[in-house]
């Protein structure tokens, strides 16, 4: 697992900076530079590759994609700074870094509202999407595409928690947004956000007694490895977004930009295909290295979140958007 220490990740920015410009003015060839916490493998480095392919081949080779995976860049809230100011050309987030920064992304993270993955696509793939890609554009992201990041469920190292009360009291690692910190003290835990480069070693030491994921992401992170209770609660199904600098795109001529467009729109299926292997994938390769998967009792859990309607869904837009989720 590579670290990247804060000076590391700033020469390392520094010196991406200078290419990334003489590459441009050099006009024989672009390379956009794309970042992922992921590591290589995961199905969000395959989609990004897989668009990259078709951009190299429909541009006659005149646009690349260079994937920086694992964290070589840094964690997303670095990488979407970068990318908002075309440091970076694409990277690859969760919603919940985007939350404190554009609002409509809250709706995607909230507790039990999609009610499953088909429903997720539904929304994803149609107007709501879009809608919803269209508000990051004024915080310098297109949204190029949303990718499958399945159902985040619990995963805990001191014990078990099919109830909410037995959830009471754990510290729990989240993501960096004051959803998700609200989320954790709504069903019981004491929240922690962290970067996600500093679970494992939070959870190895004691900082965290746990943290949420899907099961693709504790496989693939060793997570299972500290914390060896999976249970499925299944909370939240907040997809991936895959964004790209404005500031990089704007840069471009019409016809590529189509181009990019187009191949994301097509990366999708490709990666939701590797998504559905991954997820069986990786339940079989955590219970062979130790770990149990169990179910939840989600209703209980379910009925625990109406606080976070009432806190971060006041707004006529947010209500307006979170009905026409529930609607499609
Ligand atoms: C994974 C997401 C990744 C997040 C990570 C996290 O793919 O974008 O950074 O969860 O919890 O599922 O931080």
């Amino acid at each position: 697992m590579t670290v990247l220490t804060p000076s590391r990740r700033a020469l390392l920015a520094a010196t991406l900076a200078t290419p990334w410009i003489a590459n441009r003015a050099a006009a024989q060839g672009i390379t956009l530079r794309a970042a992922d916490i992921h590591p290589d493998g995961y199905p969000t480095i395959e989609g990004v590759k897989f668009m990259g392919k078709l951009v190299e081949e429909r541009t006659g080779g005149r646009i690349r994609i260079q994937m920086f995976h694992s964290r070589q860049l840094g964690e997303e809230k670095d990488t979407l700074e970068q990318t908002r100011f075309g440091v970076i050309d694409f990277t690859r987030v969760n919603t919940a870094p985007l939350n404190n920064l554009v609002p409509a992304t809250i709706a995607l993270g909230l507790p039990f509202l999609f009610r499953d993955t088909a429903h997720m696509h539904k929304v994803m793939d149609g107007p709501l999407g879009e809608e919803i890609g269209r508000d990051t554009t004024s915080y310098g992201l297109v949204t190029m595409a949303y990718y499958d990041s399945g159902a985040r469920s619990f995963y805990t190292k001191p014990r078990s928690v099919q109830e909410p009360d037995a959830l009471k009291g754990l510290k729990i690692r989240v993501q960096q947004s004051d959803m998700w910190v609200a989320l954790m003290r709504a069903f019981g835990a004491n929240a922690t956000p962290l970067p996600f480069g500093e679970v494992y070693s939070a959870l190895q030491t004691g900082v965290v007694d746990g943290a949420e994921n899907n099961e693709p992401t504790y496989f693939t992170s060793r997570h299972f490895e500290v914390a060896k209770f999976y249970t499925r609660t299944e909370h939240s199904n907040s997809p991936e977004i895959l964004a790209m600098s404005k500031r990089s795109y704007d840069k471009l001529a019409k016809p590529d930009q189509e181009i990019l467009r187009q191949a994301a729109k097509e990366s999708v299926p490709h990666m939701r295909k590797l998504w559905t292997a991954m997820e069986e994938e990786a339940r079989a390769k955590v219970v062979a290295g130790g770990a149990q998967i169990l179910d939840a009792d989600k209703a209980a859990y379910e009925k625990l979140s109406q606080p976070i309607y009432d806190q971060f869904v006041k707004d006529a837009k947010l209500k307006s958007l979170v009905e026409r989720i529930r609607a499609a």
